[in-house]
């Protein structure tokens, strides 16, 4: 135990990933703790996610390469299919989650970093993808999401040349939203969460699963997801008091998650 740290600050709940021997790098023990930490967040009380390494040099390094070195063909695919639970349950979980990305994100970090909602950096990021050169594929879902993040072109270049990039030019591929000295990073973070905790909860839950269907399917569908998820908004008292709100040309005091 203690591969992963939870921590809450108000509605904002910060994950992070305490392997720092190992810069953070994904065994089987630290992903099982990674699952078994989102599970336990109370979406009572926390609005949003805050997900970041331990120490000032590593995000998360990889997937663990002593523990992959002997795997078999079908150990191999177990493995893959852990981390792709884990990360898939990151990226549906209901409420948003942003990745402070505080120094490598190579490989599985990347990958995990991916299945955020968000991702901002600190100056000293690197990120990448460097399977081909140890003679395996991105396993944790790097072939897919790389690819729909950025250029698919980019994300080619990238994963078939296993060549890492810098926090500007994950910037400017749009990898990232922002880059801040590592020291500005987790404040950065919070205050963008802060800001996100401070909506209506329903409502931001909604907006992120329409975004995060309809990419999956066709316009036409896609549109009838957004029309469902903003008529479930008109039966919470949320609505009621956001729009008496505005009429009342006053702030909303506090949303109450129903
Ligand atoms: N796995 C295991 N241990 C790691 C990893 C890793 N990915 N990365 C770093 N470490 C360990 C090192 O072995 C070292 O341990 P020790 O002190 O016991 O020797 C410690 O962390 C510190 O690392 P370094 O001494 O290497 O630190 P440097 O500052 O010199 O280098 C680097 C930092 C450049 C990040 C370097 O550590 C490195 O290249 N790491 C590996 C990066 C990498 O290739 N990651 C991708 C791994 S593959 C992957 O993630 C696939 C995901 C999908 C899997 C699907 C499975 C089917």
């Amino acid at each position: 135990m203690g591969f992963v740290l939870f921590e809450q600050k108000d509605n904002i709940g910060i994950v992070t990933i305490n392997r720092p021997e190992a810069l953070n790098a994904l065994n089987s023990d630290v992903l099982a703790e990674l699952e078994s930490t989102f599970d336990a967040i109370n979406l009572d009380e926390v609005r949003c996610v805050i997900l970041t390494g331990a120490g000032q040099k590593s995000f998360v390094a990889g997937a663990d390469i002593g523990e992959m070195s002997t795997l078999s063909v079908e150990e191999g695919e177990a493995f893959g299919k852990h981390g792709n639970d884990v990360f898939r349950k990151i990226e549906t979980f209901p409420i948003p989650v942003i990745a402070a990305v505080n120094g490598f994100a190579l490989g599985g970090g990347n990958e995990l970093a991916m299945s955020c909602d968000i991702r901002i950096c600190s100056d000293n990021a690197v990120f990448g993808q460097p399977e081909v050169g140890l003679g395996i594929t991105p396993g944790f879902g790097g072939t897919q999401r790389l690819a729909r993040i950025i250029n698919p072109g980019k994300a080619k270049e990238l994963i078939y040349t296993a060549s890492n990039i810098k926090a500007p030019d994950a910037l400017a591929l749009g990898l990232v939203n922002a880059v801040y000295p590592i020291e500005e990073l987790m404040p950065a973070a919070e205050k963008l969460a802060g800001k996100i905790a401070r909506n209506a909860p329903i409502a931001v839950r909604a907006c992120k699963k329409a975004i995060n269907d309809g990419l999956q399917v066709g316009m036409d569908e896609a549109i009838v997801i957004e029309e469902k998820l903003f008529g479930s908004c008109f039966a919470t008292e949320d609505q009621i008091e956001g729009m008496k709100a505005f009429l009342e040309k006053r702030k909303v005091e506090k949303f109450v998650n129903r």
